[in-house]
């Protein structure tokens, strides 16, 4: 029988060792929390790094490990630690990573990088084929694996291969700055199928591909010697169920039963009735936008002073990738931003910026979504977002704002959203003045259409269309198609 492997460099549970204990944690971020309701029971292998180092494993648990994983349906590439150095903090988060989101001036072309990003996608490689037959269906996720499709097709030419780009693809201008340009298509094109979460991501795979490539380009079809790839645009949807679920069960709570953080947040809606709560909820990432959205924030109160003591911005910041310099610099930046900020606006009764870094629990998550009378959500560049899908999803009663980037790939389902560009701080604070008086009966018009939108185009739905069109294309007769 044929089975669907999924590839993805961090495995979905996280692995903690402590007094030669393992626990698995659950791990946060879009792919894992997305692909979870595809991931169900023994259908499918998850092959993916466990996020400890060899290093890091003592050699006695291995064995413990690789049963807790296996009962579990995954199966780990291990890393040493120089590897996950090289692959993942250094070419996949100083070199992909900013140039794919436009940030050119933070992007590193360190060859060291790439040999150990070549290294390690081989290693993921030799891994899936070792368990793999020709008759599988393989499904290759993000920018950290862009070579593995091409090396397993040079190995197991009828296998059926899949891959999904989580972040943006960025325009041919950009891309094309990157030595290693050619053999990332390659890479690519190892694939039947590439998917982008939006148009746009696609259009400029595209033309990067006939530009630096020279293949023949018809439509969504690239035509290779032997056989043709397709590209495609799949937007990655959300587990609207989970989500709007946990929002009737957490409206019909009795007073008592809430968290310590919802009662925090009730008294603090009782002592200032009219106060709207604006909420930030992301990774501490530059392409996120967090500092810009702080600096706007301020700009806000300065050019509607008549709002101070009657707004709150929540911030939630997820630790992310805090060995890179450049997220420390980050962190660093924000930190000086709320304590400036706060300490010159803030009064007895009032602080403007509520600062949380850290990752909180799923009923948390809940809390902070159906309490906050406006999320704003202004990524610099963002793949998609899916943060404004699930705060969309969990209001209940349709209530509630969506101010949210033109950068983010969700904006282009999103369009009864507050629509903003995150450089351009008078429209931020005209919106967020919109978002405040903006009648109930208009959030309601806004939001119910994206709610139903949502909820038929759930993760489970984006997953299925991404695995019917593979299987389409495994079963496409190329004779025709050279014709
Ligand atoms: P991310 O950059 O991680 O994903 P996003 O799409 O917003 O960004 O997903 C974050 C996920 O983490 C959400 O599901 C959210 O619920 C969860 N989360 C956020 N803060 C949390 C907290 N404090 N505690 C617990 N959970 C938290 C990448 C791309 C995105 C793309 C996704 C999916 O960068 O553009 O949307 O992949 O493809």
């Amino acid at each position: 029988m044929s089975k669907t492997i999924i590839v993805s460099n961090r495995l979905p549970v996280q692995l903690q060792i402590s007094e030669g204990k393992i626990t698995a944690i659950p791990s946060v971020g879009g792919l894992a929390t997305g692909m979870k309701s595809v991931h169900s029971g023994g259908e499918s292998l998850w092959i993916g790094w466990s996020g400890l180092t060899q290093e890091e494993i003592p050699e006695d648990l291995v064995g413990d490990i690789d049963e807790a994983l296996a009962g579990q349906g995954c199966s780990k590439v291990a890393l040493s630690q120089e590897e996950v150095d090289g692959f993942y903090f250094g070419f996949s988060n100083r070199t992909i990573w900013p140039l794919f989101h436009y940030f050119m001036e933070y992007t590193e072309f360190e060859w060291d990088f790439w040999e150990a990003y070549e290294a390690v996608n081989r290693k993921f490689a030799d891994a899936i084929l070792e368990q793999t037959s020709e008759d599988d269906v393989v499904w290759v996720h993000d920018y950290q694996l862009m070579l593995v499709p091409e090396m397993l097709r040079a190995e197991r030419p009828g296998l059926s291969i899949g891959f999904f780009l989580h972040i943006p693809f960025p325009s041919y201008e950009i891309f094309r700055t990157m030595p290693w340009r050619r053999e990332v298509l390659a890479g690519l094109l190892g694939s039947d199928l590439i998917g982008f979460h939006t148009y746009d991501y696609e259009r400029h795979f595209l033309s990067s591909v006939r530009r630096i490539l020279g293949h023949e380009v018809s439509f969504n079809e690239i035509h290779l010697d032997d056989r043709v790839a397709k590209v495609d645009s799949f937007p990655m949807g959300i587990d609207y169920k989970k989500f709007h679920e946990a929002a009737i069960r957490h409206r019909e709570m009795k007073p008592g039963e809430e968290s310590d953080l919802q009662q925090r947040l009730n008294s603090h809606k009782a002592s200032t009735p009219n106060a709207k709560f604006f909420l930030s909820i992301d990774r501490l990432d530059y392409s996120k936008g967090i500092a810009k959205r702080i600096k706007a924030f301020e700009y806000f109160l300065q050019k509607y002073p008549e709002y101070k003591e009657k707004v709150r911005l929540i911030i939630l910041a997820v630790p992310s990738r805090s060995l890179v310099p450049q997220y420390q610099l980050l962190k660093k930046e924000i930190d000086e931003l709320v304590g400036r900020i706060n300490g010159e606006i803030s009064t007895v009764s009032w602080t403007p910026i509520w600062y949380f870094y850290r990752s909180l629990p799923f009923d948390n998550l809940i809390d902070l979504y159906t309490t906050c009378d406006i999320a704003w959500l202004t990524p610099i560049r963002d793949g998609m977002n899916l943060v404004a899908k699930e705060y969309i999803a969990t209001r209940t009663d349709q209530t509630g704002v969506l101010l949210l980037s033109e950068m983010a790939g969700s904006a282009n389902e999103m369009h009864e959203s507050l629509l903003i560009n995150p450089n351009n701080f008078e429209q931020i604070a005209d919106s967020l003045h919109q978002a405040i008086t903006m009648p109930v009966s208009e959030q309601i018009a806004r939001n119910a259409p994206m709610q139903k939108r949502l909820e038929r185009y759930n993760v489970e739905k984006w997953a299925r269309d991404f695995m019917d069109s593979l299987k389409a294309q495994q079963n496409r007769d190329y004779s025709q198609v050279a014709s």
